[in-house]
């Protein structure tokens, strides 16, 4: 059978950072994130039993990623199965963006390949599934507000929606920038953090009051308190990076530009945070009524073109 999913990106209020069990990617803390309209990927599974090994094709070009014939493996051991198979990804995400995530593959890919070996599993089991793939994966299953428990094995460890469709009008306005820095992968760049950061175990105790406080802040639509506490978060994640041994940063001069800006503009009264992951792009949180003077601000500074706008988007399904 073959079966096609869509899964967006999201992007995580309170961070994930930090590996308890590597191999079954267990978190150090919980995180919560914020599913995106516009940035997703579609996957196409089909087992075929004259397939020798899987191939995996992404944006038309095969590629080897030993971590998707992984995945797979764990799909074929749940509906005990011997076959390949065929996987056909496409990124939807604007070119050179800089915003390809595993997120939105792994969820996509979750979906796609269960589905085609015939299973049928709950949401809550395939964010499990997904988790495996990528960490920030286990919550693009879900849509809008998505908070992952980080429980402590196999079973507890899953995401669930806090408020899947919401109507709160918050927007994300992705700032590309461009660097050519050295690429440091989040999966290696948290796991030197949890082994050398002498503050890591103040970023795990401080993440349970963001956790508190940001789902306080979905519940009474309270953006100052959103955006806060986004953006402490991310501080403390990139904090985290540069106290590792060796010590790492994914800013760019760009990216500190964009933060001062958007700081000038909170300080000028428009309401705005941001948060960064694991890379140069600057993400501003802000409500949708403030972003067309938030873009031609940002526009005296930054392409157009750089300045993608996303909404809540939709969790995985089949298409
Ligand atoms: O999304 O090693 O999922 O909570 O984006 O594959 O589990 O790529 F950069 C910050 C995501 C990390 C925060 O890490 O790692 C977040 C981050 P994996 P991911």
């Amino acid at each position: 059978m073959k079966k096609t999913a869509r899964a967006h990106t999201n992007i995580a209020l309170v961070k994930y950072w930090g590996k308890a069990d590597e191999e079954l990617i267990i978190p150090m803390n919980g995180s919560v994130s914020l599913t995106l309209d516009h940035f997703y990927t579609d996957t196409t599974v089909e087992f075929d039993p004259a397939l020798t090994e899987d191939v995996f094709c992404l944006d038309g070009k095969q590629k080897h990623d030993p971590k998707v014939a992984k995945f797979m493996n764990l799909v074929r051991n749940l509906a005990k199965k011997e076959t390949f198979a065929r996987i056909d990804s496409i990124n939807h995400v604007p070119t050179a963006a800089g915003l390809a995530s595993s997120a939105s593959a792994y969820a996509a890919l979750a979906l796609s390949a269960t589905s085609a070996a015939g299973l049928n599993l709950t949401r809550k089991d395939l964010s499990r599934l997904a988790r495996r793939g990528s960490g920030s994966a286990t919550r693009s299953i879900f849509g809008g507000f998505v908070e992952w428990h980080k429980g402590t094995d196999d079973l507890t460890s899953f995401a669930e929606p806090i408020e899947e469709e919401t109507d709160w009008e918050i927007c994300m306005i992705a700032i590309v920038i461009n660097g050519h820095e050295k690429k440091i992968s989040s999966r290696h760049g948290m796991q030197q953090v949890v082994k050398t950061s002498p503050y890591y175990h103040e970023w795990v105790k401080t993440a349970e009051e963001d956790l508190k406080l940001v789902k306080q802040a979905i519940k009474n639509k309270d953006f100052s308190l959103l955006g806060e506490v986004s953006e402490a978060s991310a501080m403390k994640m990139h904090a985290l990076n540069m106290s590792a041994k060796p010590h790492f940063s994914y800013f760019m001069p760009e990216s500190i530009l964009a933060m001062q800006k958007i700081e000038e503009l909170r300080s000028q009264g428009i309401p705005c945070y941001y948060t960064m992951d694991a890379g140069p792009n600057v993400k501003v949180i802000c409500e949708k009524q403030n972003v067309a003077f938030i873009i031609d601000e940002l526009s005296k500074f930054f392409a157009k073109e750089n300045l993608l706008v996303a909404n809540p988007g939709p969790g995985a399904r089949l298409i």
